[in-house]
Order: C-alpha cells, then sequence, then structure tokens
C-alpha cells in the first residue's frame, strides 16, 4: 500500500482564477497582512476583515476546480475503486472549496474554511451564511461571537496531531502550487524527506526546492493530470 501526502497552496488554484498570496498580482499586494491576517487586525477592526472575507467568497461563487483538482480527486477514486493500492491524503492551505467540488474526500484545511465562521466561545464551525456579522449571535451557543472561520498569523494550524501522523507514515509527499514560506507548511517537506520520495509542482522552485527531490516546473493544470495519469 501506497501512502501519499499532498500539500496544497494557492497556486493550484491560481488557474481556476483565484489569486494567489504572493504573486505579482497577489492578495497581499493590496492589504497590509497585519490589518487583515491576524487576531489583532480582527479586534481592531472586525467589519473591515468582514469585508476581505466577503469579497473572497464572492470570487469563490464564480469559479469551478481545474484540471490540477480534478486529478487529485481522481487518484482518491482509484483509491476507494480498489484500482489503486494506496492512499491519498490532501492537506490544504487554501481555504477555497475547490478539492470538495472536484471530488475529493480526504482533506484537511489546515488554514481553515471560507465558507464558514468559527465561535470563539464554543468552538462550533457553521457555514457562513450572507447575513453573518460579527455581532451575529453563534447558531450553536446563541454568543455574538463569530469569526471567519481561517487561521491567521500566530494561531496553531487545524489538525496538526493528524497531519504529523500522516507525514510520519507517507511514502511519498507531494507539494503543489505553495511558496514555502509559511510554517508549519513549509517544514513538512524536511519532516516527510527523512523516511519518503518528496516532489514539488510549481511555477517556480519554492522557497524549500533544495529539500525536494523532484521538481516539476509549470502550471498544475498542465503537469498535476500528467503525473496522475
Ligand atoms: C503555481 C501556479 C500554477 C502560482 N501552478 N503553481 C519566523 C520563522 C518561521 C516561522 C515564523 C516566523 N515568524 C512567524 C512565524 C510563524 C508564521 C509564519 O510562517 N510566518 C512566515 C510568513 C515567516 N506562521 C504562523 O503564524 C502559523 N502558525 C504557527 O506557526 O503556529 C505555531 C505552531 C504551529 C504548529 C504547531 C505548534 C505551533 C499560521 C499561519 C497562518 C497562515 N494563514 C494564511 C491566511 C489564511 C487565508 C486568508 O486570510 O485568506 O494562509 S497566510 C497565507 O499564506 C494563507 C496561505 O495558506 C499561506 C501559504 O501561502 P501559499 O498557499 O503558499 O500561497 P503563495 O501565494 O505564497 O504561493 C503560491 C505559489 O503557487 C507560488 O510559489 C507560485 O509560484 C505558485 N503558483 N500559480 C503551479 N498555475
Amino acid at each position: 500500500m501506497q501512502r501519499i501526502v499532498v500539500l496544497t497552496g494557492a497556486g493550484i488554484s491560481q488557474e481556476s482564477g483565484l489569486q494567489t498570496f504572493r504573486g505579482e498580482d497577489g492578495l497581499w499586494n493590496h492589504e497590509r497582512i497585519s490589518d487583515i491576517c491576524t487576531p489583532e487586525g480582527f479586534a481592531r477592526d472586525p467589519l473591515r476583515v468582514d469585508r476581505f472575507y466577503n469579497g473572497l467568497r464572492a470570487g469563490l461563487a464564480h469559479v469551478h476546480p481545474n484540471a490540477a483538482h480534478k486529478a487529485l480527486a481522481r487518484l482518491e477514486e482509484c483509491s476507494s475503486a480498489g484500482t489503486w493500492d494506496g492512499e491519498l491524503l490532501i492537506v490544504t492551505q487554501n481555504i477555497d472549496d475547490l478539492h470538495e467540488r472536484a471530488g475529493s474526500r480526504n482533506i484537511i484545511h489546515m488554514h481553515g474554511e471560507l465558507m464558514r465562521v468559527r465561535c470563539t466561545s464554543c468552538g462550533a464551525t457553521p457555514p457562513w451564511h450572507a447575513d453573518c456579522l460579527p455581532q451575529t449571535p453563534c447558531p450553536t451557543c446563541h454568543r455574538p461571537t463569530l469569526r471567519p472561520d481561517v487561521v491567521w498569523f500566530g494561531e496553531i494550524p487545524y489538525h496538526m496531531d493528524r497531519i504529523e501522523r500522516a507525514l510520519h507514515q507517507c511514502d511519498l509527499f507531494v507539494a503543489i502550487g505553495t511558496s514555502g514560506v509559511v510554517y508549519p507548511a513549509a517544514g513538512f517537506v524536511q519532516q516527510a524527506s527523512t523516511h519518503a520520495e518528496t516532489m514539488e509542482f510549481n511555477m517556480e522552485p519554492s522557497a524549500g526546492n533544495a529539500l525536494f527531490d523532484q521538481t516539476i516546473l509549470g502550471p498544475a493544470t498542465k503537469t498535476v493530470p500528467l503525473w496522475v495519469r
């Protein structure tokens, strides 16, 4: 049985029409990270942060999974159908839902999900609704303590125990479309490379490129389907 962990970043959704963070026309070129992507920024101006994520939510409604998302979903399907003796876990840093819409099921959103909100009182993560505001009561505990279900800088990403276990047990670690500058995800290749093969798919070598056994450069919609084929 082959165990594969695939780490995805904003680059896999770029050809669906979603902006990456750090590219030439990246999201961070128009916003200060400290205003949007930190708990302090949200405490200072929750409406501004809400506006930012509402803009991303609106954009998400108009995009579709691309050939790279679909290729990964097909690989998982081969495992369920018994035509491949393997197991695929997608660990995505992305808050979009394009992997799910492509059909992937074994997936961890380590940085949260755009289409959910999180209650800081009870921890519930109900789906986001258009009338959700920072003062809206949580549907579970009724306190007005909802925030975007997004992991900001200084916060601990979700499901780290499960991710660490999967990295420890995998035979192949693949990173797709991530710049390799944000930890802990940027450190996964080092953890996996003690015992597993490692591969990177990107437009250009990422920050951690020297740690990968193999690099495949090019747009993910071309390179990933060729690899999965
Ligand atoms: C294509 C393509 C195509 C384009 N085909 N490829 C100093 C040293 C080390 C660490 C730290 C430090 N100071 C602070 C830290 C920690 C900090 C950190 O890493 N900071 C660095 C910036 C220095 N990390 C944290 O705070 C994290 N928490 C943490 O560390 O807790 C401690 C802890 C952890 C574990 C256990 C115990 C304790 C939290 C990080 C939260 C990140 N959140 C964000 C925002 C969420 C969503 C939102 O607001 O919209 O997550 S930031 C942003 O960056 C987002 C992304 O998921 C993340 C990574 O970005 P990604 O996906 O790599 O996108 P880009 O744009 O950077 O790159 C795109 C890539 O695609 C490029 O390489 C392109 O070439 C490529 N590409 N088109 C293929 N078509």
